[in-house]
């Protein structure tokens, strides 16, 4: 096996120079905050002899709702082929849904899993709709998504979705088959060193060449996905590997010395984050997708209510705080909204928890938030300081975090001691007022995207799941939708990754199969992953799919009305010789693409029949649903601060800048 973690010892070949020297750091295990206690021993470890009644290690859950009971199906100690002992040890850390497409190098994995009762194998079409189902499922679960492909062009195909994993810090296991052993590095048939594409995209991978090392690694897999800070782990795995005998036994003992996730915040970095923030008299609580994964959002609300700092929430941290809430002031960012914006601009402390200054929400870095402190929580300390200094830097799990702070801030408000904060709630109130989110009913009459969203949000509800693709779509569906409660928004936020959308509703959908689930698309995306409605159709996962169907590649066609100059260079998806029909992509009809798939399909191009078009697709529940909404061509995404300038000079509609009210410090 190549160990391919940062610090990580042990036996095995000597790994290639590519393996070790030009590496990046990986997460979690690379640096330790000086300020850290030492570290605290790694999660649930798995002791090496093997119990009568074997424990099952349980994967923690990030998000959404509690464990289903897990089955254990597989003998504890028995004789076993390398793919049995596969397929064991995937039931015995609880997968029970592998997405996935056989091929030479991992058909033997496929022999054993067709015996297996506890793991549902889902054949999809394209492996990057099992990368993203994967992704969906963990987004709607908080478990770990687990997809499956041979070797070469199948593993080379779930490239992109590992790499959106990566970006999004979502917990998935790619197994791929790996061509025999032998013949590694020959340029066999299908070979691709996958293990070595990886490395800048998985938290980490392993390549097993031993049958006896498959149980250990795909427990050390599962264990490295989701604990910590979550991630993609890619394990590969040698065709010969898998068909050679070996002794299977449960438990396994974990083999990764260098991991040690600090998860306890230090006591003292509390107490000063406490400090600064009863000193502070315009502070903002800038909320990341961490507090989702770390499932903490009922202690947010807690800290919020009992400090009444305003909060916004970003892109993937949306549904982490109630929009409905009076303290929440929207997403921030380059489309967030004036009043989460203006609030970050003019903070004079920041208490950002699980989020990681992207640029998307600094805009330009040297500007973003001048006057104010920084109190940064992360369970990854190699993203405190990454973009912007912290004051005071925290490494920890947010919800453990929040819960300290909780404790700390209570004691001293037990003491009488209430900051100020009225005049700061006030201005932020003044700006949400003044420049709310928005939107402008095409002239002709035609339907605008917006508010299709907005009526998919309303008439679904807030318990129902909204998985987008992305471009324009994507910023309405995160800015139109209320969202209420964690997990129920799954969005590709780090990588934006066309495509997205279908495949990880499905995945949703499978793991939350009570759950209504929208995916909100856009006429381009759709194009690029559409074939899983044939996956939908006939393992009979019902999705409800909303194309916002506005015959372009929408958010780049904005980029180009507003910087190029309305040259449309390639952005058009309709024939431009077409003039009756301006817009909409007609080819491929997607209603007639929607029933050859076995799904229902929908047209609606009229405002008045919007509502009907979304109680008939939520009336049906037997088979997946397609909604082609026909837009407006020319809707842009507002507000906007363009990429590369200062938050200072976004625009909440073209050419109009807020009034910060003489507020400028
Ligand atoms: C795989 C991939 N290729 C290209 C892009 C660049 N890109 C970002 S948004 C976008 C347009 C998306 O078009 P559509 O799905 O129709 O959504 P719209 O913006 O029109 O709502 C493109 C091409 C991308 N994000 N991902
Ligand atoms: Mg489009």
């Amino acid at each position: 096996m190549t160990e391919q973690m940062t610090g990580r010892k042990g036996p095995g070949p000597a790994p290639s120079p590519r393996d070790m020297a030009a590496r990046p750091p990986h997460r979690d295990g690379g640096r330790t905050a000086a300020d850290q206690p030492p570290a605290a021993p790694a999660g649930p470890q798995v002791s090496q002899a093997p119990a009568v009644t074997p424990p099952i290690v349980t994967v923690p859950a990030v998000t959404g709702p509690a464990e289903p009971p897990r089955v254990a199906a597989s003998p504890a100690t028995t004789r076993a082929t390398g793919a049995q002992a596969l397929v064991y040890a995937l039931e015995r850390v609880g997968a029970d849904v592998v997405f996935g497409i056989p091929g030479g190098a991992i058909l033997p994995a496929y022999d054993p899993l067709l015996d297996s009762k506890a793991i549902r194998h889902i054949l999809v079409r394209h492996e990057q709709g099992a990368g993203h189902a994967a992704t969906g499922y963990a987004q709607a679960t908080g478990r770990v998504g687990v997809c499956m492909a041979t070797s070469g062009p199948g593993a080379t195909n779930l490239v992109t979705p590992i790499a959106d994993a990566f970006l999004d810090s979502v917990p998935i296991v790619a197994i791929t088959g790996q061509i025999p052993s032998n013949l590694i590095g020959t340029d066999g048939f299908q070979e691709a060193d996958i293990s070595g594409i990886t490395i800048p995209i998985t938290k980490h991978n392993f390549l097993v060449t031993k049958a006896g090392d498959i149980a250990r690694t795909i427990g050390e897999a599962f264990h490295v996905a989701s604990t910590g800070r979550p991630g993609p782990v890619l394990v590969d795995i040698a065709k010969d590997a898998m068909q050679a005998t070996t002794e299977f036994s449960w438990p396994v003992a974990f083999d990764l010395p260098g991991y040690h996730p600090v998860t306890r915040p230090h006591a003292r970095q509390v107490r000063e984050a406490a400090r600064l923030i009863s000193e502070a008299r315009r502070p903002v609580l800038y909320v990341g997708g961490g507090v989702i994964k770390a499932r903490a959002s009922a202690q947010l609300r807690e800290l919020a209510e009992l400090t009444g700092i305003p909060v916004v929430t970003t892109l993937m941290a949306r549904g982490a705080f109630p929009d409905k809430h009076p303290q929440h002031l929207g997403m921030p960012g380059m489309h967030g909204t004036v009043a989460a914006v203006g609030a970050l601009q003019k903070a004079d402390l920041l208490i950002a928890l699980g989020t990681r200054f992207d640029d998307r929400v600094t805009g330009k870095l040297d500007t973003f938030a001048p006057g104010a402190l920084i109190v940064h929580a992360d369970i990854d300390p190699a993203e405190i300081s990454k973009n912007r200094r912290a004051d005071v830097p925290i490494v920890g799990d947010c919800r453990e975090v929040i819960a300290d702070l909780i404790a700390v801030i209570r004691a001293d408000r037990e003491q009488g001691h209430r900051p100020d904060l009225e005049g700061w709630q006030a201005q932020v109130d003044s700006w949400r007022t003044t420049y709310p989110l928005g939107y402008d009913a095409p002239a002709d009459g035609s339907l605008a995207p917006q508010y299709v969203i907005e009526r998919i949000g309303k008439i679904a509800g807030p318990e129902a799941l909204y998985v987008a693709g992305v471009g324009q779509h994507q910023m309405w569906a995160a800015q139109f939708i209320d969202y209420e409660h964690p997990g129920t928004w799954i969005n590709s936020g780090g990588l934006g990754t066309m495509g997205f959308a279908v495949p990880a509703a499905m995945g949703a959908k499978v793991g939350r199969p009570d759950a209504t689930v929208w995916a909100i698309d856009g006429d381009g995306c759709f194009q690029m992953t559409n074939q899983e409605l044939a996956t939908c159709s006939i393992e009979g996962i019902p999705i409800k799919v909303a194309i916002i169907n506005n015959g372009s590649l929408g958010m780049v066609r904005q980029w180009q009305t507003l910087f190029y100059n309305e040259r449309y260079s390639n952005t058009d998806l309709h024939p431009t010789d077409e003039p009756k029909r301006p817009t909409g992509t007609r080819v491929p009809d997607f209603v007639k693409l929607a029933e050859a798939y076995g799904c229902e399909g929908i047209r609606c191009e009229e405002p008045g029949d919007v509502d009907k078009a979304i109680e008939r697709a939520m009336a049906i529940d037997d088979r997946p649903v397609v909604v082609d909404f026909v837009v407006h061509k020319d809707a842009m995404v507002w507000p906007m601060v363009a990429a590369g300038t200062s938050n200072n000079d976004i625009k909440f509609a073209r050419g109009m800048a807020p009034d910060w009210g003489g507020s400028n410090d």
